[in-house]
């Protein structure tokens, strides 16, 4: 399986995030994607290329013009305030406040952020640009007849919406990678998305639409973040009504519930008809993971990967999250190797 990559995700690496109270260094660390890629070459899962550029326009037409601007601009807005962190949102346009975009750079920032976990730093633009080049560099290698490509990610994307940063994601490179199949001639596209967290971003941007279906297995809302979407009862509106299924699922759920799920988002592609799959992989679903509560094993990853190879279908996977960085390229590997065994 061909696998893209960027050193430019390295350009990417916040200070701290908050967490229970207290300000911890970012999880979301340049080490994550290094450890996965040095598993890549050490199973020899296949050739390690570099992204292609195909510019602005196909991360456009998921992103809106006004959020762009500001994301590319914002951190040398930030630079003429002469401080020394990196740039983070504190106030958000929250109910009883007005949602007019502000003009200053902190009211900007709230505007188009759901949280306070996305830090921008020097290279932020860059690393999250990259990265969307490579989803869509993967993209354009299935799109050439390859059954199977592997898009490296870093930073993660599903979190993202049309004009929100959240979530340590900025641009949403599963939704740019699938809309990208749709320009280039394909009717149906299915996002699996199998991330602990869950893709709130994708969700939004595809909720009214039924050319891509959006199946995401998950902690439960009710207790994990992000807390205001991923309810069962969520099954998209309007043309996309019945196009959205989740599968949240409680603290403590192993492989045997969590594959359970899994078999039920597949029949739901199947019965969609999907011509590619496009998987959302995060790997924040593993039992030691240092922020989520699943208690997948390394072997667990395999079966995944074999599920999601029996669909039959063109695939492309995408990275999201996963924390614990040691084990992180064992799981991520496993479930591509999965894959190509039951090819
Ligand atoms: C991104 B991805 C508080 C802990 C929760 C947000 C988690 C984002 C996960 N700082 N922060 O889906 O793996
Ligand atoms: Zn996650």
């Amino acid at each position: 399986m061909l696998t893209i990559y960027s050193d430019d995700h390295h350009l990417h690496h916040g200070r701290c995030e908050l967490m229970d109270g207290q300000l911890m260094p970012c999880f979301e660390m340049p080490s994550r994607a290094d450890h996965v890629l040095e598993r890549v070459q050490h199973r020899d899962l296949g050739p390690v290329e570099a992204p292609q550029d195909f510019g602005p326009g196909p991360i456009q037409r998921i992103h809106s013009d006004d959020y762009l601007t500001f994301f590319k601009g914002a951190w040398q807005r930030w630079t003429e305030f002469e401080r020394d962190g990196d740039l983070l949102p504190y106030t958000w346009p929250a109910r009883t406040l007005r949602t007019v975009i502000p003009k200053s750079l902190h009211g900007q920032l709230g505007y188009y952020s759901f949280d306070g976990g996305a830090p921008i730093t020097a290279g932020t633009w860059q690393a999250a640009y990259s990265a969307a080049q490579v989803a869509l560099t993967a993209q354009a290698a299935i799109q050439r007849g390859a059954r199977s490509a592997f898009a490296l990610c870093r930073p993660p994307g599903h979190h993202a919406a049309s004009d929100l940063m959240g979530g340590y994601c900025y641009l949403n490179n599963a939704a740019i990678a699938a809309q990208a199949f749709l320009d280039q001639g394909h009717q149906k596209v299915a996002i699996l998305d199998v991330d602990y967290h869950h893709g709130n971003g994708t969700q939004s941007i595809f909720y009214q639409r039924s050319d891509v279906l959006f199946a995401s297995i998950h902690g439960h809302p009710e207790a994990e973040f992000p807390f205001f979407l991923g309810y069962e009862d969520e099954r998209g509106e309007g043309a996309g009504e019945g196009f959205n299924f989740n599968y949240p699922l409680p603290a403590g759920s192993g492989w045997d519930s969590w594959s359970a799920a899994l078999e039920q988002a597949c029949k739901e592609i199947e019965r969609y008809g999907a011509d590619i799959v496009v998987v959302s992989l995060g790997v924040d679903t593993f039992k030691d993971d240092p922020i989520s509560q699943f208690k997948l094993d390394s072997p667990d990853y395999l079966a995944m990967g074999e599920r999601i190879g029996a669909l039959g279908k063109p695939t492309l996977f995408v990275m999201e999250g996963g924390y614990a960085v040691e084990e992180i390229g064992i799981n991520a590997v496993n479930v591509l190797e999965g894959f190509k065994s039951a090819q």
